[in-house]
């Protein structure tokens, strides 16, 4: 009774908009942040809920990522640290519509009952709050913080500004009952990078002074802020950082991950005086990274290395750990490792050939993270990568397990880092700790990259020539409805609207390694073309037929 009252005097302050229909999506709400007042409060009463149903701590994050400024958006940190269970995704969807107080109520009464969810007040709800740099944050932060404490006894506890891997990191960290702070994690992710370090073999070229420094685009957001932190426990790896939210320039406006990929341009304060030096661009809230290269004499094109090859580059080494462990005495303690790659259609048709050449067993899932999240649990190490750079590295308790066991032996004394399978082991289990487990990390995928480069005595240019990407273009068409293209097969194959999948194909087959597809974004309002054929020209030709084919 007392939870009745409260919830409905408490949402009476929360109408939603007319007239707009919002959708979870593939990344939680997203729309222009003054829409989101009411939306934003009622996923604080669905974190608190799914807190009660979990017995965890759990997430909400405030964030539009790479969309504009004026753009905001709300999602939610799984129990595990990942992605809000796709099971209560329509749950999601109807408490944002729902038309009044009244209603609201209904369905969360209604949902309390079917789900079995336990109101008796014997679990402590707790809801971390994190947000992005964006001038809508503060306000939407309050609002959600209404909404969690809109269940009775619920806590809602703002972690401040955050990057969104930081605030899925700490969500698996407390239900781990592991030390979940912001200095935490900073020291997790600065002592296996220095771990990794001095493991490189002696020959290789440590860090040497010309090698040693990374230049980062930070989108204008909070990955650069918080990159400046990290970069101050680091020895040896210098990280000039440029775009940052404290420098005054617009969050994602001409800088940034999403810019730099989709139109392989150099972002702002970027240019010929960077040729030579690896340069890296991060997302609006940091869950994305690219690297990239200025070619010298550049008109402001840029030399892309995107997220398959990153993808490349940790599956490389990986294997390398594995050929090492996997040597004859040391055969005994770790199980032969299933390792598998998971990219999405957008990966290019090259890192794909070269992938399965190393003889890597390669998945395809539908776009959005979530789903190559979930296919990666299936495996040992699971590596997945989104072209976009948003990706990580998931090792499974039983894998993590037998590398302990093998590394406690070292402890022991048995051998001071003895065998190359031992060092193997230490190395592999840095990396699970450097690697975000939780959700892609730009800030860790940044560390692992450089780590990695440097263990192979590698420069960029020549990570860049493991293979050669296939020219690809991108185009996105603003139609009347998009949920009209229903796709198949990882949204390679259209079923709806018929003929279209034949329209394409023949458009397709005019190159040679012509290859093209189309999907409803879900983060959009419109309907994404992508093509990729043997010359930029054929490709552009390809993706443009193709756009006028849906439009
Ligand atoms: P949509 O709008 O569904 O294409 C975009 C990205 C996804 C993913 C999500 C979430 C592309 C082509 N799509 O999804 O990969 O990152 O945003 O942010 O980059
Ligand atoms: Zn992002």
């Amino acid at each position: 009774e007392e939870q009745q009252c409260l919830l409905l005097s408490s949402a009476s302050h929360f109408w939603p908009p007319k007239g707009v229909k919002l959708s979870y999506g593939t990344a939680g709400f997203r729309a222009d942040a003054s829409l989101l007042q009411s939306t934003v409060y009622r996923v604080g009463i669905l974190a608190a809920l799914r807190s009660l149903k979990t017995r965890s701590v759990i997430g909400l994050m405030i964030t539009a990522s790479h969309n504009k400024v004026s753009d905001n958006g709300v999602k939610i940190a799984d129990a595990s640290g990942g992605m809000l269970s796709q099971h209560w995704e329509p749950f999601a969807d109807a408490l944002a519509n729902a038309p009044s107080p009244q209603h609201l109520l209904l369905l969360i009464n209604e949902f309390v009952e079917k789900e079995g969810i336990s109101v008796d007040g014997d679990w402590q709800v707790e809801v971390l709050l994190g947000r992005d740099t964006r001038p809508s944050g503060d306000a939407l932060l309050q609002a959600a913080k209404q909404g969690v404490t809109s269940i009775v006894g619920a806590v809602a506890t703002d972690m401040g500004i955050l990057t969104t891997p930081q605030l899925h990191w700490m969500v698996r960290a407390r239900n781990k009952g592991m030390k979940a702070s912001e200095q935490d994690y900073f020291e997790q992710l600065s002592s296996s990078f220095r771990c990794l370090v001095d493991l490189i073999p002696a020959e290789k070229c440590k860090f040497d002074g010309v090698n040693d420094k990374v230049v980062v685009d930070g989108a204008n957001g909070v990955g650069g802020v918080k990159l400046k932190d990290l970069g101050k426990l680091l020895n040896g790896l210098i990280i000039e950082v440029r775009n940052s939210s404290e420098d005054g320039g617009v969050l994602n406006d001409g800088v940034g991950a999403d810019y730099v990929q989709k139109e392989k341009v150099l972002p702002n304060n970027f240019g010929s005086k960077d040729t030579g030096i690896r340069c890296v661009s991060l997302d609006g809230d940091a869950d994305r990274l690219v690297y990239f290269i200025v070619p010298p004499k550049s008109s402001g094109r840029i030399d892309l290395v995107d997220g398959d090859k990153i993808l490349s580059l940790f599956a490389l080494f990986i294997r390398e750990q594995l050929s090492f462990l996997n040597e004859k005495e040391d055969m005994k303690n770790c199980h032969q490792a299933h390792v598998g790659v998971i990219q999405t259609a957008y990966a290019n048709g090259a890192s794909t050939n070269y992938l399965k050449l190393l003889g890597l067993e390669v998945n395809f899932t539908p776009t959005g993270v979530k789903y190559l999240h979930e296919k990666a649990t299936e495996f040992d190490i699971g590596i997945y990568f989104e072209a976009n750079g948003h990706g990580t590295v998931l090792f499974s308790e039983s894998f993590i397990e037998s590398l302990e066991a093998r590394t406690n032996e070292i402890s022991l004394g048995s051998k001071v880092l003895g065998s190359e399978g031992e060092k193997a082991a230490l190395r592999l289990l840095a990396l699970s700790k450097l690697i975000n487990q939780a959700v892609g990390d730009a800030l860790s995928g940044l560390l692992l990259v450089e780590v990695i480069l440097q263990h192979m005595g590698w420069s960029i240019n020549k990570w860049n020539e493991l293979y050669h990407d296939l020219p690809s273009k991108q185009l996105k068409v603003k139609v009347a409805d998009r949920t009209a293209v229903v796709t198949t097969n990882a949204e390679t194959v259209v079923v709806s609207p018929p003929g279209l999948q034949e329209a394409i194909n023949e458009e397709t087959a005019k190159d040679p390694q012509g290859r093209c597809f189309v999907r409803p974004s879900g983060t959009e309002d419109v309907v994404r073309v992508y093509a990729e054929a043997s010359t930029q020209e054929a490709a552009d030709t390809l993706a443009n037929c193709v756009a006028k084919l849906v439009d």
